[in-house]
């Protein structure tokens, strides 16, 4: 069976939001035709103590965009960004959030980060998602959302590690490209491992 999976549609990933991916706008109509494709849809929200420790702001003269190391992982300092209970943690208005059947959130425990909606980044605590999807007899999972070259790509990976099919609808997803590249690379990454990438006109019916 298949389920799409929607990862952190979230205000603060778009335009105006505290860490705008470019392009953001672009994947909200790719994600609402796709939903017509899946009789199963998940979606992840990064979901943020105040006090977490991914945000520059929470470590003395660090600035977004550098790397410390957050309890023994290298971990990539962020604008504050998807704070519990905020507007910029709610899932993007332009997005039909009723069809949603379950969202798992991630990114609660201040000292270590989660990319991907399965486990955090030290693999130490899992969010439920994968047994859950287990439990629906789930096996192929399509992909799509914010940002490419972070949660999306640890979700991709983490997913084929469990056993899934993992499928990445590449128009429906993008990067914030910290450096050049990163993107492209991140899709190279999780073909190499696996993934199948495809484009949401070539979707399967539902
Ligand atoms: C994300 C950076 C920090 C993402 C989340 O959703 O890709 N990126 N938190
Ligand atoms: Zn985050």
């Amino acid at each position: 069976m298949n389920a799409l999976i929607l990862i952190d549609l979230q205000f603060d990933f778009f335009n105006e939001g505290a860490l705008p991916v470019p392009e953001a706008e672009q994947v909200l109509p790719v994600a609402n035709r796709a939903m017509d494709h899946f009789g199963l849809i998940v979606a992840s929200q990064d979901w943020h103590p105040a006090n977490h420790g991914s945000f520059a702001a929470n470590h003395w003269w660090r600035k977004p965009g550098q790397v410390i190391d957050l309890d023994g992982l290298p971990q990539v300092l962020w604008p504050i960004h998807c704070v519990q209970e905020t507007f910029g943690a709610s899932f993007h208005s332009g997005l039909d959030t009723s069809r949603i059947d379950r969202v798992f959130r991630k990114g609660t425990d201040p000292g270590i980060d989660s990319y991907s909606c399965f486990f955090d980044n030290g693999h130490r605590k899992s969010t439920g998602m994968g047994d859950w999807l287990k439990d629906q007899q789930v096996t192929d999972l399509y992909f799509l959302g914010l940002a490419t070259d972070y949660c999306v790509k640890s979700s991709v990976l983490d997913a084929l590690d469990l056993g899934f099919n993992a499928w990445l609808i590449e128009d429906g997803c993008r990067g914030v490209n910290l450096n050049p590249g990163d993107a492209e690379n991140a899709v190279a990454e999780m073909e190499k491992k696996g993934a199948r990438i495809i484009r949401s006109g070539d979707l399967p019916p539902a």
